[in-house]
């Protein structure tokens, strides 16, 4: 396991060497790579478990106890996420896909950052604020949820209703306790297993089975590169620790790899 910490100037040469020999990389993020979005974490200092607690705003027991609650808190931080721009670290990881033939972005963030930064396609393992369907009969929401009768910036706001049962509409994530879409993780593990070599970006390495896919990509010999401030459990498995911020990192780590990866 080789530690660097950000202010080196070299990336170890085997790490560039892997990279730039990779045919498949995958790329899986946690609140980290949005965190210089001005987005919160949820574990860190001012992260959102800090202001409260996820048994109330992150489960389904939570939303039946009080659904205006937890729809108001997620639509604050959807609307924080509408008025976020993309970071240097997620404009480096949608750039990859210009050096690596298959390049598969995994991420347990709800928001659409890696999409605004390029990223054609990625998997969502923990949901997404954009797709909202029936607590009760699952169908999907398709109302704008900016329209005019539904935009406030109360804390509590009663959330919309279902147009076939009347049930009330819930936000489109993976709560505690709930199962992972299969269309979403089944993927997203085929690809940890068979690629070259895989990024953990931005996650605390706490939350499974998410957790797991960088564990099982290093139980099969392929490079993990960690990309954290913090050490996490994956520091153990994996190849690379780079110690630092994703914004200074990524971009920093592509122009070493591929010194035209700099220009516009
Ligand atoms: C399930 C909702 C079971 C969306 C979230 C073993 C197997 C399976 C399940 C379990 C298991 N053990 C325990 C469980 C239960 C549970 C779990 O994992 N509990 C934990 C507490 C142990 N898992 C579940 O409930 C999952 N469901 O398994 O169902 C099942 C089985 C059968 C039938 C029915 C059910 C569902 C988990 C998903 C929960 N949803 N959120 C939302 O509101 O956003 S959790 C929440 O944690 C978010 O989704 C988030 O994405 C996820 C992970 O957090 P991180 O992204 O890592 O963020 P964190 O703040 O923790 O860390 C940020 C990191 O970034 C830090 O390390 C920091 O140092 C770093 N950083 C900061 N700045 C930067 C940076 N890095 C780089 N650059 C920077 N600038
Ligand atoms: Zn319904």
């Amino acid at each position: 396991m080789t530690l660097t910490t950000i202010n080196e100037l070299e990336f170890p040469q085997s790490l560039l060497d892997a990279l730039r020999q990779a045919r498949h990389v995958v790329v899986f993020t946690g609140a980290g790579v949005s965190a210089e979005s001005g987005i919160p974490t949820f574990r860190d200092e001012s992260g959102y478990w800090g202001d409260v607690d996820p048994e109330d705003f992150a489960t389904r027991a939570g939303f039946r106890r009080d659904p205006a609650l937890v729809w108001g808190w997620y639509e604050s931080r959807r609307k924080q996420v509408m008025r976020s721009q993309p970071n240097p670290a997620h404009i480096a990881i949608a750039r990859l896909a210009r050096y690596i033939e298959q390049l598969t972005v995994v991420t347990q963030n709800i928001d659409d950052l890696h999409e605004r930064a390029g990223c054609a396609e990625v998997l969502h393992l923990h949901g997404s604020f954009f797709a909202p369907r029936c607590f009760a009969c699952a169908r999907p929401y398709s109302k704008p949820l900016d329209s005019p009768d539904l935009v406030s910036s109360e804390p509590r706001q009663e959330p919309p209703r279902c147009a076939r049962c009347n049930g009330r509409i819930r936000p489109g994530v993976v709560w505690f306790g709930e199962q992972l879409q299969r269309e979403m993780y089944q993927p997203a593990q085929r690809a940890a297993q068979k690629c070259d070599v895989l990024f953990s970006i931005g996650t605390s390495s706490l939350i499974y089975p998410a957790a797991s896919l960088p564990f099982e990509t290093a139980a099969r010999g392929i490079p993990v590169v960690q990309v954290n401030p913090s050490a996490t459990d994956l520091d153990a498995k994996a190849k690379f620790n780079l110690r630092g911020q994703a914004g200074d990192i990524m971009p920093r780590l592509l122009a070493a790899a591929w010194p035209d990866a700099g220009e516009g």
